[in-house]
């Protein structure tokens, strides 16, 4: 049977079990739209206001649904707006597509409106993009590209098709197939050798101040539950970087919170400087996380294991005692089973209760944060009161500003199911509205909230008119410091409060929320804060809280360099 290559390209999408396309028309989209539009409503395909918000929906739909993300695009202006997604889905190893019906290969090196070099300007932001130049290519490529995007260390795919290729006509029988093992990620997950996953289990069965430090890639491997096991059997304390977070729930007794950087905890800290064996798992060991390498610092005997599927990671910062590549899960799960058989399940260690009772002192201690209530809106507070909301499960989507480090230290999730997201390869402003789409399809069930300053809104604003076209009852809620507050407060610390082009009008983003169809409040005071609340998760609409907050050169985050730098700075006074 013959059929169009748009056609056999949505066949593949169907093979795939591809429920959602995130995406933007253009001129050269026509034959995809096509078939997209034959195939009715076996692929939703979800209309963005622009391709970096189509990105950022698919990113966040594979990093929740453990399946690749879809996006698409038309030639030229697309791929160019497209790009910020691709790269930090691929820097975070999480698998998106993204297709570009691009121009007719007739109109090659002709000055053709859109003509784009796409594989040059993908080159360094994904794994692989390829221009495809034959209709009876497009199932072996579009194969080609979930397996390259959901293996290894997984990552982003760029396919391009052009308008001969989209409205050529291919032969079908037989090559439309699905490779099953590629459905979701990572695909051919491997196993760790057994003489190294033996002397894992040797050291942390040994160790006395043993510690489990898990990185994003823990989350991507789905090892949660093999993690907790293994930390409750040994009794060891679980600490997290910012996207390690939700691995264990927050209440757990061995939960010691997040390191790094930004929003960590002390205790948290505490643990890995004191630790003897450091077990790292999917975790890059980057300038965040270890304080630009500084944490842990240097200790006589300290031992370091590193667990990760990408084996150019394994060593590359530290010394490491020992590094086992392969999947996190599989891993820990081997070592789960070495260990049982090797140990009666120990009681709380004195080293666990010891760092229980400094995270007991740290929330204490955090409880004046939260009572400081006033105008402008301080953000511990605000984090306090989102946590009353906060049933399993929940979605919760931060970026960049002040909503990264509160929310890292100050929310609080339980471990049925929920889970918390912020793009930490490149920590891009704008990413959290369109997310929120993306997140919905992962996860209809859960209740949404996202969080962001005013720059991230003025970067994604259009994507509350799909919120509100697809009724996706999300809580939104603004930080409204009228500034590029993180940068400003850099400039208090390094550039002796000079402040340059930091500042904007607070103006009224209600206006541009309700403009686009969405319940709005505007929130001064700490009783608004609450009443707006309960209105926002009590409905079934999305709702955008409008929070008048305290900018970061009031109240400084807790940002931990941040915090010395201001030391030193007191210190000359
Ligand atoms: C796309 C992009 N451009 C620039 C930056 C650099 N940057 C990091 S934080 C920040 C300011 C964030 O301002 P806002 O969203 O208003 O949050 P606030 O810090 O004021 O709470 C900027 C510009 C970035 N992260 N992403």
């Amino acid at each position: 049977m013959s059929i169009k290559g748009a056609q056999a390209l949505v066949q593949m999408l169907k093979e795939y079990q591809v429920e959602v396309i995130f995406g933007v028309p253009g001129d050269t989209s026509l034959p995809l739209y096509r078939a997209l539009g034959e195939a009715g409503s076996d692929i939703k395909h979800v209309l963005a206001r622009d391709e970096r918000s189509a990105s950022f929906m698919a990113d966040a739909y594979a990093r929740l649904a453990h399946k690749p993300g879809l996006c698409e695009c038309p030639s030229g202006a697309g791929p160019l707006y497209a790009a910020p997604g691709i790269a930090e889905a691929n820097a975070s190893s999480i698998p998106v597509i993204l297709i570009t019906s691009d121009i007719p290969l007739s109109g090659e090196g002709k000055q053709t409106i859109t003509e784009l070099d796409t594989q040059g300007l993908f080159r360094s932001i994904t794994k692989w993009s390829s221009l495809i130049k034959q209709p009876g290519k497009v199932p072996e490529a579009f194969r080609r590209a979930m397996r390259i995007a959901t293996t290894g260390r997984p990552g982003a795919v760029h396919l391009a098709f052009p308008t001969e290729v989209m409205d050529g006509d291919l032969e079908v029988s037989g090559q439309v197939y699905a490779e099953k093992e590629c459905l979701s990620y990572p695909a051919y997950r491997t196993r760790g050798a057994r003489t190294e996953l033996e002397k894992l289990t040797e050291l942390i069965s040994q160790a006395k101040r043993p510690v489990i430090i898990a990185g994003g890639g823990a989350n991507h491997s789905q090892a949660g539950q093999a993690l907790v096991a293994l930390a409750e059997w040994l009794s060891i304390p679980v600490v997290t970087t910012i996207s390690g977070q939700g691995i264990i729930n927050d209440n757990h007794r061995l939960a010691m919170g997040v390191i790094g950087d930004n929003g960590y905890h002390p205790h948290a800290h505490q643990a890995v400087e004191k630790g003897d064996v450091l077990l790292y798992v999917g975790c890059k060991m980057g300038s965040v996380s270890t304080i630009n390498w500084t944490m842990p610092s240097p200790m006589e005997g300290r031992k370091i294991i590193q667990v990760d599927l990408n084996p150019e990671m394994l060593g590359n910062n530290f010394h490491n005692t020992l590094s086992v590549a392969g999947d996190a899960r599989l891993i820990l799960e081997d070592v789960l089973l070495l260990v049982r058989e090797q140990k009666p399940r120990q009681d709380e260690s004195a080293w666990a209760r010891q760092l229980n009772e400094e995270r007991a002192r740290f929330w204490q201690a955090a409880q004046a944060e939260f009572a400081r209530q006033g105008e402008p809106l301080k953000a511990p507070p605000i984090i306090a009161e989102l946590n009353k909301y906060l049933e399993d499960p929940t979605i919760v989507i931060s970026d960049a500003g002040t909503p990264t480090p509160y929310t890292s230290r100050y929310l609080r999730l339980g471990g049925g199911g929920s889970r918390f997201l912020i793009p930490r390869s490149y920590g891009g402003l704008g990413y959290a509205i369109p997310a929120l789409v993306g997140a919905h399809f992962a996860r209809p069930e859960a209740r949404l909230v996202g969080l962001f300053g005013d720059g991230s809104l003025g970067m994604s604003a259009g994507e509350m008119e799909t919120l509100a076209r697809l009724n996706i009852p999300a809580v939104l809620i603004h930080f409204n410091n009228s500034s590029f507050g993180w940068i400003k407060c850099l400039q208090m610390l390094h550039s002796h409060g000079n402040y340059f082009s930091v500042d904007f009008t607070r103006g009224d983003p209600t206006l541009i929320a309700q403009g686009c169809g969405l319940k709005a409040r505007h929130i001064k005071t700490p009783a608004e804060l609450a009443e707006g609340m309960a209105m926002a998760f009590a409905s079934q609409e999305p709702v955008f809280l409008d929070l008048v907050t305290e900018p970061e050169v009031d109240c400084l985050p807790p940002v931990y360099t941040w915090q010395q730098a201001a030391a030193k700075v007191q210190g000359k006074k």
